[in-house]
């Protein structure tokens, strides 16, 4: 039953026995009011939390797709070393072997010897020499950087003339244009061998060296025994120097 509802009853109930209790005393003048029913009380405060329900079934959806790898791990501490292997058995005795050293000191005299020869033909055939110094050429042309691999490839240095007698050795040896082993690279106008020191003896051709378009930096020995500078990237002949 609502509150209108409950105070409407109570009025009718009072105003009842207000007629009861004035028909029983007529002497008497009771004024009973009846006031018009209140208004809605405001909402009561949230009861305490109930009981906690029982735990649910597993839920039905789709898993999720496996992730890709995570990155690798920093390389873990070197392990301890390893226990000691065990020791081998002993091996046989060698061969006790007899030296002769008078043969040995005849034979390394016969291998002289057919160096020496070998030499002597290769000189006549190929090579010129002043004092101990040997040069050959391989006839073949190419860049300054590949013609210094050549000769180191055998053991010897592109051939610097260091006097007249080998600038002339090296013209005998070439009969074209060839590379010296002269160049300016690391200072312009600052002629060195390859050993990076300065060249004493030098033969320049006239008017050079000219640096033509800031790109001269190797020389090379004319035709007519003078020398040019030029581009190392230009192909000429290879000349090789050896020491006998
Ligand atoms: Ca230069
Ligand atoms: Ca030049």
């Amino acid at each position: 039953m609502s509150l209108f509802s409950s105070s409407l009853l109570l009025c009718l109930v009072t105003a009842s026995y207000a007629e009861t209790v004035t028909e029983a005393s007529p002497s008497t003048c009771p004024v009973i009011a009846c006031s018009s029913p209140g208004l809605n009380g405001l909402p009561g405060r949230d009861g305490h939390d109930g009981a906690k329900g029982e735990k649910g079934e597993p839920g039905q959806g789709i898993r999720g797709l496996q992730g890709p790898p995570g990155k690798v791990g920093p390389a873990g501490p070197p392990g301890l070393p390893g226990s000691k292997g065990a020791v081998g058995q002993k091996g046989d005795c060698g061969e006790k072997v007899e030296y002769d050293s008078s043969q040995i000191d005849s034979e390394i005299e016969a291998l002289k010897s057919e160096v020496g020869r070998l030499r002597n033909w290769l000189t006549f055939a190929l090579a010129e020499h002043v004092g101990k110094k040997y040069f050959i050429s391989s006839r073949k042309k190419m860049s300054f950087d590949r013609a210094k691999a050549l000769c180191s490839q055998f053991q010897g240095s592109m051939a610097t003339p260091r006097n007249e007698k080998e600038n002339k050795a090296i013209l005998n040896v070439a009969r074209d244009d060839a590379f010296l082993g002269i160049t300016d690279m690391e200072w312009e106008d600052n002629f060195v061998d390859l050993t990076g020191n300065k060249v004493d003896y030098t033969n320049w051709n006239g008017g050079e060296p000219n640096n033509v378009g800031g790109a001269e930096d190797c020389v090379v020995l004319l035709s007519s025994g003078k020398w040019n500078d030029i581009p190392c990237s230009d192909s000429f002949l290879v000349v090789c120097e050896f020491s006998g």
